[in-house]
């Protein structure tokens, strides 16, 4: 997968669907940002649904780096690349995926939590959220418990979402959630959590309101969980 030049012969607009979705994971994986993002446009020419460029391209493409992350067969310079890869592909779809003509659905605070600067997971769900009609307001990665208080308190949004990729970091989304407790916020907002190495077990366990899989699942159980909320109030 990795011979530098093997793409300089490869018109991509020639190959067949399935082809060209194995050649954009291929360019993923070799951290070809400009072919990756050549691939998705042209997926896009053929009408496929952003949606579908996003999973079965880009995130499929981006499960094979992480297999050989973990295997030892890349390393963290080559996982950027791939990363950085990813990112030029997410910029073609982020519009075509945000469009929402519907009043503001909601707002949520995001970010991913201190210690941890991992993105382009919270950076989907940011794209979908927005795509389903909520605000976001993005806090970034290495986000403290100070941080996202301040962000509540100055945004005042119905959701904080929180984004963890590591074992070491997924704790302190309970810190955060334990100090809401504390504080006496903890009722105010619809927390969310969500990560690779997450599960709904987890989410139970730290006091989150759910554990989302993904970002399509994000959406909905934001909905969902707004909606109960508001039927609450209402009686
Ligand atoms: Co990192 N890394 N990484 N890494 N990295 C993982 C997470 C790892 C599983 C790789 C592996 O070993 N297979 C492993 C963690 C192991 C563990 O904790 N047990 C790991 C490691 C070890 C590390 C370092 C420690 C490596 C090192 O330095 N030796 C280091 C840590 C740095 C730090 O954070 N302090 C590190 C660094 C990096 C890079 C910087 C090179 C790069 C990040 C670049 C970036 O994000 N800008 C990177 C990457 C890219 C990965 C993998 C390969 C891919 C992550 C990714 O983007 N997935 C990852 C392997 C893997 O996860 N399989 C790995 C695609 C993305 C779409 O999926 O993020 O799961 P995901 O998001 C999904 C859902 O989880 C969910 O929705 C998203 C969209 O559907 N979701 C949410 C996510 N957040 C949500 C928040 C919500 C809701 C849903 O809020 C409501």
């Amino acid at each position: 997968m990795s011979d530098e030049n093997a793409n300089d012969d490869i018109d991509l607009s020639a190959l067949p669907d399935d082809e060209l979705v194995e050649q954009i994971q291929d360019d993923l994986y070799d951290g070809l940002r400009d072919e990756v993002i050549e691939g998705t446009e042209i997926l896009l020419e053929r009408k496929w649904k952003p949606s579908d460029v996003l999973t079965e391209a880009l995130v499929g493409g981006m499960s094979i780096v992480g297999v050989d992350f973990r295997d030892g067969i890349l390393f963290v310079p080559e996982v950027l690349l791939s990363a950085n890869a990813m990112k030029g592909g997410m910029a073609i779809l982020k519009p075509l995926l945000s469009e929402s003509d519907s009043v503001s659905a909601g707002k949520m605070v995001i970010g991913t939590v201190k210690g941890d600067i991992h993105d382009i997971g919270k950076n989907l769900v940011k794209m979908m959220m927005e795509g389903g009609g909520f605000e976001v307001i993005d806090l970034g990665i290495n986000q403290t418990a100070e941080n996202f208080f301040a962000a509540l308190e100055e945004h005042k949004p119905d959701i904080l979402g929180m984004s963890a990729l590591l074992t070491t970091t997924m704790p302190y989304m309970k810190f955060v959630i334990d100090e809401m407790v504390e504080r006496g916020i903890r009722d105010d907002y619809i927390v969310l959590v969500g990560g690779a190495p997450l599960n709904q077990e987890f989410g139970e366990a730290v006091g989150a309101d759910a554990y989302c899989r993904d970002a399509a699942t994000t959406v909905d159980t934001a909905k969902e969980l707004l909606e109960l909320r508001q039927q609450k109030v209402t009686g």
